[in-house]
């Protein structure tokens, strides 16, 4: 990791804002990828994730860093949604989690990119997810999920597909705090942890041509 890099990692850590947006500022003004430096700032939220855990932190420190991540948004604006799009997505965080940023991100730029979304927000229930899937005809689901327990919601929202013989129809990414064995718990067939991975997989799925995201799925002002 670079050393400008580093400072923006240790800037959102230390919730230090004014500094954040300095130095997205002026990576942006230094031609960096406006999603290179999301990620560095999704890595900030993780370590200070873990001085909550740690409790070296506490809630409201949690949501000190996410005004910040929200601000950094602002700087690094998504850009406008095409309209009219087929809903070809259907997201959600699932139920009893309620963190929805990165999950709002991803639907962002999956609009940004033509790619039609049902954003069903959070503390989504298996339920919700399956009668918008039956309702839309999506092919995609994403369900989003940061808490240990969303393991558990993610794997019943697949099983009930799968009861209602919709599973084969359906491609599945799990995105949030996951992994392999996440995915393998769940059922799903995708997990990500950097959404312009999941973009550009929903693509591929889809069939559409995959181009860069900065040159246009992210306006820089
Ligand atoms: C900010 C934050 C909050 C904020 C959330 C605000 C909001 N509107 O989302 C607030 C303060 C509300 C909050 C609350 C809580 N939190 Co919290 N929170 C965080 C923190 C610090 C950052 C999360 C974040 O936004 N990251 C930035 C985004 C951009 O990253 P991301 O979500 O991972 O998304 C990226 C990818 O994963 C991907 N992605 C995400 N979703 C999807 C979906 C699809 C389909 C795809 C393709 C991709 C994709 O795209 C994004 C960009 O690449 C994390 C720490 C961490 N390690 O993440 C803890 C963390 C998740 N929280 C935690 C906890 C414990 C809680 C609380 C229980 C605390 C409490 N005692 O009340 C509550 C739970 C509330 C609830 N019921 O959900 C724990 C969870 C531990 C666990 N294993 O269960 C964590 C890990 C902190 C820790 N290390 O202890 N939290």
């Amino acid at each position: 990791m670079g050393k400008t890099q580093m400072m923006l990692v240790t800037a959102v850590e230390t919730l230090d804002e004014e500094k954040v947006v300095r130095l997205v500022k002026m990576g942006l003004q230094r031609g960096v990828d406006p999603l290179d430096i999301i990620e560095d700032v999704r890595h900030g939220m993780e370590r200070v994730g873990n001085l909550y855990e740690q409790e070296k932190y506490y809630i409201a420190d949690l949501i000190m860093a996410s005004l910040i991540f929200q601000r950094v948004l602002t700087i690094i604006p998504i850009a406008q949604s095409k309209k009219g799009l087929k809903p070809q997505v259907v997201i959600g965080t699932v139920e009893g989690d309620i963190h929805d940023i990165g999950k709002n991100l991803t639907a962002g730029l999956l609009r940004a990119r033509g790619v039609g979304v049902v954003d069903l927000g959070v503390d989504v229930s298996p339920q919700e997810f399956f009668n918008a899937l039956q309702e839309t005809g999506a092919k995609i689901l994403g369900l989003s999920g940061l808490l240990t327990s969303s393991y558990e919601v993610m794997r019943k929202t697949v099983s009930a597909l799968t009861d209602a013989g919709l599973r084969s129809e359906v491609q599945i990414m799990i995105g949030g705090l996951v992994n392999e064995d996440v995915q393998q718990h769940v059922g799903a067939d995708h997990w990500i942890i950097d959404c312009a991975k999941g973009v550009e997989l929903c693509q591929q799925i889809l069939g559409m041509g995959v181009n860069t995201y900065t040159e246009s799925a992210v306006n820089v002002i």
